[in-house]
């Protein structure tokens, strides 16, 4: 796939953000492509991610909290090892993985990829991760699957915004098959070549770089393959506002504001507006929806 690219260093590498930075100028150098490779609209210019600072501390993780500082401060409580995904429903060898076990069959690659929350902020991390397609393919997908639906962690005693109503816990999302089986789709193990923050989804979240950031659940502990369209929480919570698909679509506004463009986090004092480009700029994506009405499935 274009613009892919694989990480040359192991994730243990302790790699400080000047390091980071100083190597993707030398790799981009060398690749001759630039980082910039990974999706379309950003050939225009490269990408540079967030500072750690930045994305370890402006976090949405409702099981600690609603406020942007909350998890940062409270996360710290989860018990994030030992660490169990279940794998079920329409597969071939359904089971408790150990995430160690899961860890050492996938090759773990860095992407560097923007996030667009669906409150119009974005940021651009660098993740460390695997496909998401190369632990489904483990599990071994059955033929009659066409859905993916995640599970977010439920513990109550660790995670004390689980104690209030605020959502309908575990949070729950979900992808179509081939959503789920894109090679854009990561399961998030770190940042910056770092263990995975506890604010920002410990030990394994999911990334869907093309769809609004809810989508990518967090300190997921069950992956479940179906013929049916799971629940998602957002969508539960309020589905004339939060659809299943919810692509970034900056042509369909939320009810309550413009999604035409987004607020850039940590571009200055007053962080800067920049438009919000369709799928986020992961125009790979688009034959996925050939023939679909992206504004009613929104
Ligand atoms: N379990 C869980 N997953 C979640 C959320 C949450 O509250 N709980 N928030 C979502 C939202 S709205 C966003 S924008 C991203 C934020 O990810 P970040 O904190 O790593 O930037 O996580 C998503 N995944
Ligand atoms: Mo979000």
């Amino acid at each position: 796939m274009a613009g892919r690219w694989k990480n040359t260093l192991t994730e243990n590498e302790v790699t400080s953000e000047a390091d980071f930075l100083n190597r993707r100028q030398i790799m981009a150098g060398l690749a001759g492509v630039g980082l910039a490779g990974i999706g379309g609209a950003a050939q225009a210019a490269p990408l540079q991610p967030n500072s750690w600072e930045e994305i370890t501390s402006y976090n949405n993780y409702y099981e600690f909290g609603t406020g942007k500082d909350d998890p940062s401060r409270n996360a710290h409580t989860l018990t994030t090892s030992p660490w169990t995904v279940k794998i079920d429903g329409m597969v071939d060898k359904p089971g408790d993985y150990d995430l160690d076990d899961i860890l050492s069959k996938m090759t773990i690659e860095e992407r560097i990829y923007r996030f667009r929350c669906v409150e119009a902020w974005s940021m651009v991390v660098p993740w460390d991760g695997f496909e998401l397609a190369d632990l489904l393919t483990l599990a071994g997908v059955q033929s009659g699957a066409r859905y993916v639906a995640f599970e977010t962690l439920y513990r109550p005693e660790e995670m004390p915004g689980q104690k209030a109503p605020i959502l309908d816990w575990p949070y729950v999302e979900g992808l179509r098959l081939d959503e789920a089986m894109h090679p854009l789709t990561i399961m998030a193990t770190g940042i910056y070549g770092k263990p995975m923050p506890n604010q920002n989804g410990a030990p394994l979240r999911l990334v869907v770089p093309w769809k609004y950031g809810f989508k990518s659940i967090k300190s997921v502990v069950r992956i479940t393959l179906t013929d049916r369209q799971p629940p998602t929480t957002w969508n539960k919570t309020n589905a004339r506002e939060y659809g299943f698909y919810s692509n970034v679509n900056p042509q369909v506004d939320h009810p309550r504001w413009s999604q035409a463009s987004e607020r850039r986090i940590g571009s200055g004092l007053f962080s800067k507006r920049v438009p919000t480009p369709m799928f986020n700029g992961y125009d790979e994506v688009a034959s996925l929806y050939g023939g679909m009405d992206l504004k009613k499935n929104f």
